[in-house]
C-alpha cells in the first residue's frame, strides 16, 4: 500500500500544495503556529470499533455489501488498512464475546504488524449468548437475582482478562439494564445492585486501567435506563473511585441536549473518560460522525480542547477517543474514513480558536464577539491542514479516492465473498 500511497500523493501534490500554502499563509498571518497544529493532528488517533467494520443493521434488516471481515484477524486487517490510508486510526476497540481472541499473542502481534494498539475492551450483557446459563432479559448488573448479577460480573472480569492479554488499558461497560414499564423496577434497588456489581468488577481492574461507565437515555429499555444519563453515570463513577469515568456517546442523549456543556463539566470534575463518536438526527442513529451536526461536533471539541488545556492533559492520550457508528447504506470502511476525517476537522478547527480574545469577550459579556470568534474558526476550511498532517505521517492525501481507485472493496469481496456478515449488532 505504501508505494500506492506515494503514487497517489504525487498525482495530487500540486493541487494540495497550492491549497495548503494558501491556508498556511493565512493562519501564520494571524499568528497561528501551524507546525504545532500539524504535530497535534498527527498524534491524535481515533479507535475503530470492531463492530463497525460490517454493515450495521436496524431491527428491520441488514444489507451487507460484501467483503465483510469474517473473523477478528480480518477485522484487524481492515483497521490496518484504514490506518495505512489515514494514519489516524491506530487503535481498535473490541467487543467481547463478538471478538474473543483465541490466541492473544498472535492477535497482538498481528495488530502490531499494522501499527495498531488495543483501545477499550467492551463487555456485552445486553444479549444472551447460546451457552449462557441465565438470561439478561430483565437486566444484568441490576438484576433482582444475584446469580444473574454474578454471571454478568464474571463476564466483565473475563473481558478485562482478555484486555490485559492484548495490552488494552480500559473497560467500557454499557448496560441495557432498565425497565420498559412503570412499576417494573424499584429504581433504588436497581441502582444499588448495579453499583455493587460494578464494585465487584472495579476491584479486579489493574491499577493502570480505567473503567468507562457509558450512559444512554433510552433503548432497548423505554421507560427507565439504570445508567440513563451523565448524572447517573457520574454517580457511579464517583462512588467507584478514581479509576472510574463517564463515557459520552454522542447518540445517547435526549433531543437537543447540550452535549458540549456536559463534556465541559465532566472534564472540570476530572471524570470525563472517553468518547463514542457518531452523529444522529433523532436518537441513537449511529450515523457518520459530522454528517448531521458538524457545528455541534466543533462546539464539543471547543470544550474538550479548552478543558484539557486547563488541566494540562495530553489531547492524544489522556482520554479515550473511539468511534461508535455503523449503518445500513454506505461502505463501512468509507464511512469510517469519513468519520475519522470529520473528527480531525473539528479538532483542527478547535485548535484555531482565538482563546485569548474569547476570554476577553466573555469577561466583557460581548456576546457578538464570542460568536464571531467561534465561527471564525468553524468556518475555516482546515481540510488542507488535515491532509498535510496525514501526508507527513505517510498517509494518503485523499483516502477515499485511493480506496476507490484501488477498488479495495472489490478486492475484499474477491477474497472474502459477497455473502459474509461480520459480527455485531
Ligand atoms: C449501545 O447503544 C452502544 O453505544 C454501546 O457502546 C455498545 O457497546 C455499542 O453501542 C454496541 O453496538
Ligand atoms: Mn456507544
Amino acid at each position: 500500500m505504501q508505494s500506492e500511497i506515494l503514487r497517489h500523493n504525487d498525482t495530487l501534490l500540486t493541487q494540495h500544495t497550492r491549497r495548503y500554502q494558501f491556508l498556511k499563509d493565512e493562519l501564520e498571518h494571524n499568528g497561528v503556529d501551524v507546525d504545532i497544529i500539524l504535530q497535534k493532528l498527527t498524534e491524535f488517533q481515533i479507535a475503530i470499533p470492531s463492530w463497525a467494520l460490517g454493515t450495521g443493521g436496524t431491527r428491520f434488516g441488514r444489507f451487507p455489501g460484501g467483503g465483510e471481515p469474517r473473523n477478528l484477524e480480518e477485522k484487524i486487517a481492515d483497521v490496518g488498512l484504514l490506518h495505512s490510508l489515514n494514519r489516524s486510526s491506530g487503535a481498535i476497540s473490541l467487543h467481547i464475546p463478538w471478538d474473543i481472541p483465541e490466541d492473544a499473542q498472535a492477535i497482538r502481534d498481528l495488530a502490531a504488524s499494522y501499527d495498531l494498539k488495543f483501545d477499550a475492551v467492551n463487555s456485552n450483557t445486553f444479549q444472551d449468548q447460546r451457552d449462557q446459563e441465565f438470561s439478561y432479559k430483565f437486566g444484568s448488573l441490576q438484576h433482582v437475582d444475584s446469580q444473574v448479577r454474578k454471571q454478568a460480573i464474571d463476564h466483565n472480569i473475563e473481558v478485562i482478562r482478555h484486555g490485559i492479554e492484548l495490552g488494552s488499558k480500559s473497560l467500557t461497560v454499557w448496560l441495557s439494564d432498565g425497565s420498559c414499564f412503570p412499576g417494573q423496577l424499584n429504581f433504588r434497588k436497581a441502582f444499588e445492585n448495579t453499583l455493587k456489581s460494578l464494585e465487584e468488577i472495579y476491584k479486579t481492574l489493574p491499577s493502570d486501567w480505567k473503567m468507562f461507565v457509558e450512559y444512554k437515555a433510552y433503548e432497548p429499555n423505554f421507560y427507565s435506563m439504570t445508567v440513563g444519563d451523565w448524572g447517573q453515570s457520574l454517580l457511579y463513577a464517583n462512588k467507584l473511585g478514581n479509576k472510574a469515568y463517564t463515557l459520552v456517546d454522542l447518540g445517547h442523549h435526549l433531543p437537543n441536549a447540550n452535549i458540549e456543556q456536559i463534556v465541559s463539566l465532566l472534564l472540570m470534575e476530572g471524570k470525563l473518560g472517553g468518547f463514542h463518536f457518531n452523529d444522529s438526527k433523532y436518537g441513537d442513529d449511529d450515523l457518520t460522525v459530522g454528517s448531521i451536526k458538524p457545528y455541534q461536533l466543533f462546539l464539543i471539541f471547543n470544550e474538550l480542547v479548552s478543558g484539557m488545556d486547563e488541566k494540562g492533559l495530553n489531547h492524544a492520550t489522556d482520554l479515550g477517543w473511539m468511534i461508535d457508528a455503523s449503518h445500513n447504506v454506505k461502505d463501512p470502511l468509507e464511512d469510517l474514513l469519513q468519520s475519522v476525517e470529520a473528527i480531525k476537522i473539528a479538532y483542527a478547527q478547535s485548535l484555531l480558536i482565538d482563546r485569548k480574545t474569547l476570554n476577553y469577550a466573555q469577561l466583557n459579556s460581548d456576546v457578538t464577539l464570542c460568536q464571531e470568534i467561534l465561527q471564525e474558526a468553524y468556518r475555516t476550511d482546515v481540510r488542507p491542514l488535515v491532509a498535510e498532517s496525514r501526508k507527513r505521517a505517510g498517509g494518503a492525501l485523499e483516502p477515499i479516492k485511493l480506496f476507490r481507485d484501488k477498488m479495495v472493496r472489490q478486492q475484499l469481496i474477491d477474497v472474502r465473498g459477497s455473502k459474509v456478515m461480520a459480527t455485531g449488532l
